[in-house]
């Protein structure tokens, strides 16, 4: 176990700097290409680090973001992108709990301190404990799933009853007859822990697709015990028009009971030529997905093409814009549709907030604590590249304020969960988990 104090962090950035540098052309780079990565700005393969830029990052910079627009857009409104830059100022600590894990891609806090961890192209779920960074064995009977590019084990939660049911929930990409796609099983975890029994799919994203990115993957329950599942549009053209229809389970917020059901009140249902499990629409790829616990709305977020990822608010039969408008372009360098980014002009809603440059915004998580009261009922997100962990601060559905936390570590920050104790915890791609608390607890 590493212990890190912030001024060692920034002691270490210089020399972090250094070794990326000298790393350039490594593995990390060659997956980018070729994985998420349709996610990731160009100048990522061209070894650019974010860790020269901290020494702008103090007072100079209006904005938390210090590279310019790669989009000629205007924002709807002025709080729409690039927030005024905003500083903790609470003494944190920062530990990396566990290292040499694989693509960790979701997580859940099934006991206090005891996290369920997926890896995403090993397709295992693993028992974390926070406390002493301790990691069971694989915990046997996850499905079979396809790892190809982005797929694999994704998502992971517990039942609301989870002490008495002991039911997990796991979302992954599944072969299945005429391609891959994002699928939803849930089985008990024995009371030993060492397997789940009766594993048992009960959702599957239809209609498949020969293709291995854009899974989506997020699930969360609500108050009433059913799903939010989010997806993706598959990524490409024009397989990704399909977000705009309501006969198609792809770019959508899907909203599920527990065993696999349209829930009675969705939107939709009265809709012949809708399918019943849709709740909002016209979505890209949604990463992250969690309830603002001061307000009690469902926020999601979704990667962009080049900039334009959205901060949303999920409200029922909602249309989100994509692929008919959007904040960014394509990696090409040409415009989507016509380039139009207005989206309440044409009827669709407007994101609460975007990114240009991209952030590759993922898991994300409101932290529901005053363990460190400065951020209660702040928004934090997992950043893949440029690789560090989005603050976002809200007030009335505004974001009036962005931090940008762990830039010098150059990790792929994949998904966050805040503890029951309060401690914001992340895992990445480079098989890394992260326990920040405030210091001297
Ligand atoms: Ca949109």
């Amino acid at each position: 176990m590493t212990k890190i104090s912030w001024s060692k962090l920034m002691f270490s950035a210089m020399l972090m700097s250094v070794l990326t540098l000298a790393a350039c052309g490594n593995d990390d780079t060659a997956e980018e290409k070729s994985t998420d990565d349709s996610d990731a700005p160009a100048e990522e393969s061209a070894g650019e680090d974010t860790e020269t830029e901290e020494g702008t990052e103090e007072g100079t910079n209006e904005s938390a973001e210090t590279e310019p627009k790669v989009t000629e857009f205007e924002p709807a409104f002025p709080e729409q992108t690039r927030a005024p830059a905003v500083e903790t100022k609470t003494e944190v600590e920062t530990e990396v709990i566990v290292e040499g894990l694989g693509v960790s891609w979701g997580m859940a806090e099934f006991e206090p301190n005891r996290l369920l961890v997926t890896q995403r192209d090993a397709a295992e779920l693993l028992i974390v404990n926070v406390e002493d960074g301790s990691v069971s064995d694989p915990i046997e009977g996850t499905p079979e799933v396809n790892n190809e590019d982005q797929g694999g084990l994704l998502d992971v939660a517990v039942a609301p009853d989870f002490d008495e049911s002991r039911l997990v929930f796991m979302t992954f990409s599944q072969d299945v007859e005429g391609g891959t796609l994002t699928a939803v099983g849930k089985g008990m975890l024995s009371e030993d822990e060492t397997s789940l029994e009766n594993f048992e799919v009960i959702f599957q994203a239809t209609p498949a697709y020969e293709g291995t990115l854009h899974y989506g993957g997020r699930i969360i329950f609500d108050e009433e015990g059913n799903l939010f599942l989010t997806t993706g549009e598959r990524s490409d053209d024009p397989i990704r028009e399909r977000a705009q229809d309501l006969d198609a389970y792809l770019g959508k917020v899907i909203h599920i009971t527990q065993d696999g059901e349209p829930v009675e009140s969705n939107p939709f249902v009265e809709d012949e030529e809708a399918l019943d499990g849709i709740y909002s629409y016209g979505h890209r790829n949604i990463q992250g997905i969690d309830y603002n616990p001061a307000t009690g709305d469902l926020w999601i977020v979704e990667f962009g093409p080049q900039a334009g990822d959205e901060l949303n608010i999920i409200e029922p039969s909602n249309n989100y814009g994509w692929p008919i408008v959007s904040y960014g372009i394509e990696y090409t360098g040409e415009l989507i549709n016509d380039g139009i980014s207005e989206h309440e002009a044409q009827g669709f809603v407007e994101p609460r907030y975007y990114w240009d440059p991209t952030s590759a915004p993922s898991g994300m998580a409101f932290y529901d604590n005053d363990a460190i009261p400065e951020w209660e009922n702040n928004l934090f997100i997992g950043a893949l590249a440029p690789s560090y962990i989005v603050r976002v601060i809200i007030e009335d559905d505004m974001i009036v304020g962005e931090e940008r936390l762990l830039t010098d570590e150059n990790e792929r920050f994949r998904d966050i969960l805040v503890t029951e104790d309060g401690a914001l915890i992340s895992i990445t791609d480079g098989g890394k988990i992260y326990k920040i608390t405030a210091a001297g607890e």
